[in-house]
């Protein structure tokens, strides 16, 4: 590592506080009637009652002063925006592809390359499903097919490299089905549902010559990639002297595009794109932006947002913010271990991830155990998490069953320069707390089952013993 505070054995945030954003704390009373009332689903909570909030890091990231001097550039011209060429350029620098469309959000873009690359029939094989991009390939005609290592579906497994792709799984659904049925390879950077875990540059490299021999593109989800490259930099041999930018550019020059939520890496409360080398791709995808995003030029985002985009892929990049956001994510995992709370191991980039199957044994997976601890958590401590676990998986298209996958976990997301290690300390001693208390959970009872990613607004009912 290069000799900034990061190579240090012990982080700070590089970073001071300017502006402070005060918490509400409600008590465990009202907190009980808040859950109910929200159905035991974290998504239909308000914020003014939430003390905490790790529902996710997407959208939720404090921006720099230099990100809000951005803001104040906005160029709101319809058409030409100034901003969008300035983000062009960050992104042709820095990842790499020749094209960009931006996109409101990452959705926004997997809709788009998914219509104009699958066709009803197709398979679209990928490293770990993730809920919007899986749906997206689903609604264009595809069926998602699960490429990523074994390891990977097993939480106690420490592989550094969980989110490779097991070529010989890759080669058997080719084999099977055909090169022409396979319109590209979904491949996410620091797997999400797998718990922030990265792929390896040796992986990718196979998957690329696999790929080029069979003429199948590689699709890169973008959205935790620069995430990825530090611990491409951190684990594989060769790498640690190398920076962030030029281990990103790597990953990109051996994909043919990506989608991007931009909400996540590149430290901006709204925005995404899709970027590709092809131009034929890229002509169709901005004619498909007037339907659904606007114009090319700003793809459903204000000239502001563009910039501050452009702004934050830089400071992504930068070394010593990616060891403090990870660090901060380690110091969290790092308490829980301590206490034997069962988390999934590599503690990933993004967040810890609580192995609710374990932590809570009494429950059946239709019981929705992980819904059932996100649950519990907010009512002993304010603090609101996320179900990535049965409810996420939904149900299978053709059988109507729930998924139920291997994976049962409650996401504890860490929004990026948000909170200090002090909240850290407060999560990991109330979790700590509910371990000892576990066999108190209840399981619940679905009463509310949306047709689309229902883990966003299914309604829960408690199951009495
Ligand atoms: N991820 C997350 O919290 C927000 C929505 S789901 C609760 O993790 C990947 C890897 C993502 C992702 C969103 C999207 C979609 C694509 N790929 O939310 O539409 O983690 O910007 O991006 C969420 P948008």
């Amino acid at each position: 590592m290069d000799e900034t505070i990061a190579s240090k054995s012990s982080w700070a945030e590089p970073f001071k506080i300017k502006m402070v954003e005060l918490l509400r704390v409600t008590t465990r009373q009202e907190r009980e009637r808040i859950i109910a009332e929200a159905g035991y689903n974290t998504f239909l909570i308000r914020s003014r009652d939430v003390y905490i909030d790790l529902l996710t890091d997407s959208g939720t990231a404090a921006m720099s002063d230099r990100q809000w001097a951005g803001l104040m550039l906005g160029d709101e011209a319809y058409a030409g925006s100034e901003n969008y060429y300035h983000l062009e350029k960050a992104v042709q620098n820095y990842y790499g592809y020749k094209f960009l469309l931006p996109t409101h959000q990452g959705r926004g873009a997997e809709n788009i390359l998914s219509q104009l690359l699958i066709k009803p029939g197709d398979y679209v094989p990928g490293n770990m499903y993730f809920t919007t991009t899986r749906l997206h390939q689903e609604r264009a005609g595809g069926a998602f097919v699960d490429v990523i290592v074994d390891e990977a579906h097993d939480p106690q497994s420490d592989y550094p490299f969980k989110g490779n792709v097991d070529i010989a799984k890759l080669d058997r659904l080719v084999r099977e089905v055909g090169p022409r049925r396979v319109p590209y390879v979904s491949l996410e950077g620091n797997v999400n549902m797998a718990g922030g875990q990265p792929f390896s540059m040796a992986n990718l490299k196979e998957l690329h010559a696999y790929c080029r021999q069979h003429g199948i593109p590689i699709m890169l989800d973008a959205t935790r990639t620069i995430e990825n490259a530090f611990f491409i930099k951190e684990r594989e041999r060769g790498y640690a002297s190398r920076s962030l930018a030029r281990i990103l550019r790597e990953i990109c020059d051996l994909t043919d595009g990506a989608t991007m939520s931009a909400k996540k890496d590149l430290l901006v409360n709204i925005g995404g794109f899709l970027a590709c080398n092809d131009e034929d791709l890229f002509k169709r995808a901005q004619n498909l932006a007037v339907v659904y995003e606007g114009l090319h030029t700003y793809g459903g985002l204000a000239g502001r947002d563009m910039e501050a985009m452009a702004i934050g892929i830089e400071e992504a990049l930068m070394e010593e913010h990616q060891a403090a956001r990870i660090g901060q994510v380690r110091y969290l995992g790092a308490k829980l271990e301590a206490a034997g709370v069962p988390i999934v191991k590599p503690i990933g980039s993004h967040g810890v991830f609580i192995d609710a199957a374990t932590f809570l044994p009494h429950l059946d997976r239709d019981e929705y155990p992980a819904q059932a601890l996100a649950a519990a958590i907010y009512v002993d401590s304010g603090v609101r998490t996320m179900e990535r676990g049965n409810v996420s998986a939904g149900r299978d298209p053709e059988t109507g069953l729930n998924r139920r996958p291997n994976l049962e976990l409650v996401r504890l997301t860490i929004p990026r320069r948000v909170y200090t290690q002090a909240h850290m300390d407060v999560i990991a001693e109330s979790i700590a707390n509910l371990y000892a208390r576990r066999t108190d959970i209840q399981g619940l009872r679905m009463v509310h089952e949306p047709q689309y990613l229902r883990f966003f607004q299914a309604r829960f009912e408690t199951i009495s013993r």
